[in-house]
């Protein structure tokens, strides 16, 4: 334990009893005191620490120590216990931290690839050799191809303020810079989709929920990705509690946010979205429930009176819907139902239930926008709150997932990236074998018109993402294996995971509770504000370093150690990084205060804010960043990237959202092959690959294949039989759950589970269980996004 962490220990618990003792019966040296005294001395010594792990929340926990050793983790016990004062507890996978940090696969020494990539053969070597060697091939690929072949790799492993990713690019851009990446395996489609629209990604407040009159959620299964007692999934129990709206999920799957207490579930095929919303507008349409006056003040597009003047006459949304466009089909429930797989009665109830109860609040997770045709259902699931006028007004919401207030936290300073080549985040795969013909009309190249160079050497440091989390593992680990295409891979972590098998040279990071870090809240944490420290509680076990120090010795043999450290320790930066934040965020206390006191949640920090609540106050005072300052459901931007981009066979950009089949859904032809749908839901017992290694959440949390009945008596299946799911691209061995909590004709398992390729009978059978043996290369049209839930495949018993 550091020494300026002692004083958090016992003594805050003894100092706080003593006062209350001598305050309460004034006195000081009492028999009471004596008893306290020795009541404090057999509190076991805690420190804080916190999860920050990416699954968008950030917990406290609290080691508790003896002998140099965590020997149990308790979780947040300040705050309150109410749905205004919440405690930030950790879940499951938090509180098996101890696991995690006396895991036999923890990475203990540096080492260097002996095998071949892949193989997973290492040997030991010394800090030296290894940093030298990190050194000495950064510098050679900067050399001889230059910092645009030079990749860091997503990753979201590691989320704590300055023993991160950020010391990597603060070396890397000491370097020259590196190739970066847009968009986000989280977030690709949406978040390249919903701007088109509205100009950003409005949203509001889980708490306005509760002023909602009824709660239509797309796949937001907040229970399950959401699960910290601080986050979202609590604050929509509380808001469903608090408000009684009525609650519609829409999901292939009868997932636990249902389970928990919705009102009702309406099962949907997968990638189907965008046909039932065109279904909801023509009935919304047809019945008049349509806010005409909204569409005409605010929007552009719906009707042909707000096409813009060059737009093609028919290429407004009305006429789409009623078949008065180029298509000429009415989007009627009866099209939906065959598309969506909904009985026409359910979809023309849900129509009427929306179009007449005020105020909806619509949202959507990102399971649906993690589609081949993810983009249109994004902007499309939005266009039922911009019908019905639903935006900008307490209750409502704008489409996308409830709005989030992280504080402002000031991390470790990156520098500037010269490198202005940017990829999509999903197409590094083709940026190793094909970069130099990828360009801006053909992949999505931002920053340059193409690329200059293939990816050559590859920096991952916290993310699995190499091929665990990646899609089509066997196809990737072929052109991973090839070391005349990626010459150089450094990996670091601490855990041997898959990823580290194709690395070059592995480093071994700390975990939490082995450095001093700082949390702040991240992308789930709903109206939770809150900054944690994270105190060192045990030495390092074995040879490791933390991100920082690895960083700090590589800049040091490149000669920059002086520029990247800028005279501060990695404990220094700390304090700097919380003063800086302080600075935005002034209610927090001082940083002596703050690192002995632990977490500190700001209340109030933002509080039942609406999505677009100005600009429906006053368009033209707060117009939207859009070319027109509006909603544009007609876009005329994207219009122009239809004309321009060249897409491959299939791929639909379109200026309206708007349902387009695409390959590996229902009614794609290889159906008659591969006849299920296939994805992988982000579920309890692991976040991403994360936490997978773990006894205890394996044993409650087992990795199996949902089906239902009707799928399994097809094929002779009883729960529990092993199976073997597979597609063209691979094949899974795992054990299936029968279950009517998933629709006839979709099956789906947990995404994350370890890939481990097996030799069976001439073939490879990934018998680790993860999703991305089936998932597919193929990006997505607009965002080149990452369409990992868009599969088919067959079953039969192994
Ligand atoms: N426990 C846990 N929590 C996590 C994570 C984790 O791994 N585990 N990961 C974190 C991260 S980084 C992220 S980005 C988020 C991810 O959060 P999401 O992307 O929202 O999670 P998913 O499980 O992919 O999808 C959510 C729901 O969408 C449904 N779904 C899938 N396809 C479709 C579709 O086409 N239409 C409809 N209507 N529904 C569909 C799924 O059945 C699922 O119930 O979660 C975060 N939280
Ligand atoms: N098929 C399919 N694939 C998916 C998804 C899906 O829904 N379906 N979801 C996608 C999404 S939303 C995301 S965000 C990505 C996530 O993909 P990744 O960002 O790769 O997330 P993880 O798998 O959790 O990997 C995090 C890694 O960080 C390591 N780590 C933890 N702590 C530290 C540390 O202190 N130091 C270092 N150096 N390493 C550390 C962990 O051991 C782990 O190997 O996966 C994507 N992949
Ligand atoms: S909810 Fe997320 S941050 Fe909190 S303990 Fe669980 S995995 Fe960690
Ligand atoms: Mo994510």
């Amino acid at each position: 334990m550091s020494d300026f962490l002692s004083s958090t220990l016992g003594r805050r618990n003894f100092l706080r009893l003593s006062a209350y003792a001598s305050a309460t019966f004034g006195f000081s040296l009492s028999p009471i005191s004596h008893a306290v005294a020795q009541a404090v001395k057999e509190i076991e010594p805690f420190v804080w620490n916190a999860c920050v792990i990416n699954c968008g929340q950030r917990c406290s926990q609290r080691c508790f120590l003896k002998d140099g050793q965590v020997i149990r983790v308790e979780t947040d016990n300040t705050a309150g216990d109410s749905c205004d004062h919440r405690q930030i507890r950790a879940c499951l996978r938090g509180r098996s931290l101890r696991q995690r940090l006396y895991s036999p696969d923890r990475l203990k020494y540096p080492m260097k690839r002996v095998g071949e990539r892949g193989e997973g053969k290492f040997e030991r070597i010394t800090w030296d050799e290894a940093i030298k060697t990190v050194a000495q091939n950064l510098k050679n690929t900067v050399e001889k191809y230059g910092n645009e072949s030079l990749y860091w790799q997503y990753c979201s492993g590691q989320q704590s303020l300055v023993n991160s990713r950020r010391a990597w690019w603060r070396l890397l851009n000491l370097m020259g810079g590196y190739l970066k990446y847009y968009g986000s395996y989280s977030t690709a489609q949406i978040g390249a989709a919903f701007p088109y629209t509205y100009g950003a990604r409005p949203a509001s407040d889980v708490g306005e929920i509760a002023n909602a009159k009824l709660y239509v959620t797309f796949g937001g299964n907040s229970a399950v990705t959401r699960g910290s007692g601080g986050g979202k999934g609590y604050q929509l129990e509380c808001a469903l509690e608090r408000g009684k709206p009525k609650s519609i999920m829409i999901d292939p799957m009868y997932n636990d946010t249902v389970a928990a207490g919705m009102d009702q579930w309406i099962p949907i095929r997968p990638g189907t979205d965008a046909a039932l919303v065109e279904a909801i507008a023509y009935e919304l349409i047809n019945n008049g429930w349509v806010d005409q006056d909204f569409l005409d003040k605010y929007c552009i597009g719906y009707d042909e009176k707000t096409l813009p003047a060059d737009a093609k006459k028919g290429s407004d949304y009305k006429s789409h819907i009623l078949g008065k466009g180029p298509d000429g089909i009415a989007k009627t429930p009866e099209w939906a139902s065959k598309i969506t797989g909904i009985p026409v009665n359910t979809i023309k109830s849900l129509a009427k239930e929306m179009g007449t109860t005020k105020p909806c609040f619509v949202s959507q997770g990102w399971g649906p926008q993690r589609q081949a045709n993810g983009e249109q259902t994004s902007r499309a699931i939005a266009m039922l709150p911009i019908l019905l006028g639903q935006i900008g007004l307490s209750g409502t919401n704008c489409g996308d997932a409830e709005a989030n207030y992280t504080l402002p936290a000031v991390y470790l300073p990156t520098g500037k990236n010269p490198v202005k080549a940017t990829i999509p985040v999903f197409m590094w795969t083709d940026a190793i074998v094909r970069g130099k013909d990828m360009t801006d009309l053909t992949d999505g190249m931002r920053g340059v018109k193409k690329l200059d160079h293939n990816i050559k050497m590859i920096v991952n440091s916290g993310g699995n993402t190499m091929i665990n989390q990646h899609a089509d593992s066997n196809a990737t680990d072929k052109i991973l294996k090839d070391t005349s295409k990626c010459e150089f891979i450094v990996v670091c972590d601490n855990m041997m995971t898959p990823s580290c098998r194709y690395a070059d040279i592995l480093l071994p990071d700390v975990m939490g509770p082995e450095t001093n870090d700082i949390a702040c809240g991240g992308s789930s944490n709903g109206a939770t504000s809150s900054i944690l420290p994270m105190h060192k509680a045990v030495e390092p076990q074995w040879d490791q370093k933390t991100s920082y120090e690895i960083c700090r010795l590589i800049a040091k043999e490149l000669g920059k150690e002086e520029e990247f450290t800028e005279g501060r320790t990695q404990d220094q930066w700390l304090e700097w990084c919380y003063n800086e934040t302080r600075k935005k965020v002034p209610q927090l206390p001082e940083w002596e205060v703050f690192w002995k006191e632990g977490p500190q949640q700001v209340y109030d920090w933002k509080k039942n804010t609406v999505g677009l609540s100005a600009f429906r106050k006053d368009p033209q005072a707060n117009p939207l960043k859009t070319p027109s300052g509006k909603i544009e459901i007609y876009s005329d931007r994207l219009n122009k990237i239809a004309e321009t981009w060249k897409l491959p066979e299939g791929d639909v950009i379109s200026a309206i959202p708007k349902y387009c089949a695409t390959w590996e859904q229902a009614g794609d032809p290889l159906t008659k092959k591969y006849p299920l749908q296939c994805y992988g839901f982000h579920h309890h017992g692991r976040i991403h690959s994360t936490f997978h290694n773990l006894p205890w959440l394996r044993e409650q949390h087992p990795d199996v294949l949902f089906m239902n009945p009707l799928d399994a008596q097809a094929r002779g299946l009883k729960n529990g039989d092993m199976v073997l799911v597979f597609n063209d691209r691979g094949t899974l061995e795992m054990p299936v759950k029968v279950t009517s909590r998933i629709m006839p004709g979709v099956v789906t398992l947990p995404q994350g589970a370890w890939y481990t390729p097996k030799q069976v009978g001439g073939k490879s059978v990934d018998v680790g269980r993860n999703i991305n043996t089936l998932t597919s290369l193929r990006p997505s049209p607009l965002a080149k996004g990452n369409p990992q839930h868009t599969n088919l495949v067959e079953v039969r018993k192994a």
